[in-house]
């Protein structure tokens, strides 16, 4: 572990998923960071913007939907391997939406059942935690990332935290 973690820039990011179960809305990032995984929908969060307006934001944005109550389920501390910046990312899922999903700038939305989730095209990590998401088990998570984008050290908690 960095002694210095405390000190370290960090950049606070959401990420929503809707979970209809037994479905799922992920989305094809088209392009920027992350391009060709299939994700949630999210990104920063701006400046007086509280993380949760962010993350409805981005859904708009993205997906071209409204979500209603949504619920966070983790934070996860992204690290890469000689980098300081440390991405703060903040879980949410949201069951109810209004409007219909559509493809964006970023994002090409398409549904998925929850036992067919795309894995192999998606972040590295994201089979790590996704399955406790999905059991809506709450978790605080850390990724130590290499240079091509392979987990290099991960821990993860569960937690009953509300936050
Ligand atoms: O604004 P931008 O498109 O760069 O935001 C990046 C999005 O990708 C944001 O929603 C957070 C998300 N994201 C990461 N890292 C990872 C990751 O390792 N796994 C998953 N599932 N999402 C990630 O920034």
């Amino acid at each position: 572990m960095d002694h210095n973690h405390q000190n370290r820039p960090r950049k606070i990011l959401t990420l929503c998923f809707v979970h209809q179960h037994p479905r799922i809305l992920l989305g094809m990032k088209k392009q920027g960071f992350g391009a060709g995984r299939w994700n949630g929908f999210g990104g920063k969060v701006e400046p007086g913007e509280s993380i949760e307006d962010a993350a409805r934001r981005e859904m708009k944005e993205e997906a071209g939907i409204e979500v209603r109550e949504i619920k966070k389920m983790g934070v996860i501390d992204f690290e890469f391997r000689g980098k300081p910046e440390i991405l703060e990312v903040h879980i949410f899922k949201s069951v109810e939406f209004s409007g219909e999903p559509t493809e964006s700038d970023e994002m090409r939305p398409q549904w998925f059942s929850v036992d067919q989730i795309p894995f192999t095209e998606m972040w590295t990590d994201d089979i790590y935690w996704l399955p406790l998401f999905l059991k809506n088990i709450k978790f605080t998570a850390r990724f130590l990332f290499d240079e091509k984008d392979q987990v290099l050290e991960h821990t993860i908690h569960k937690t009953i935290k509300v936050w």
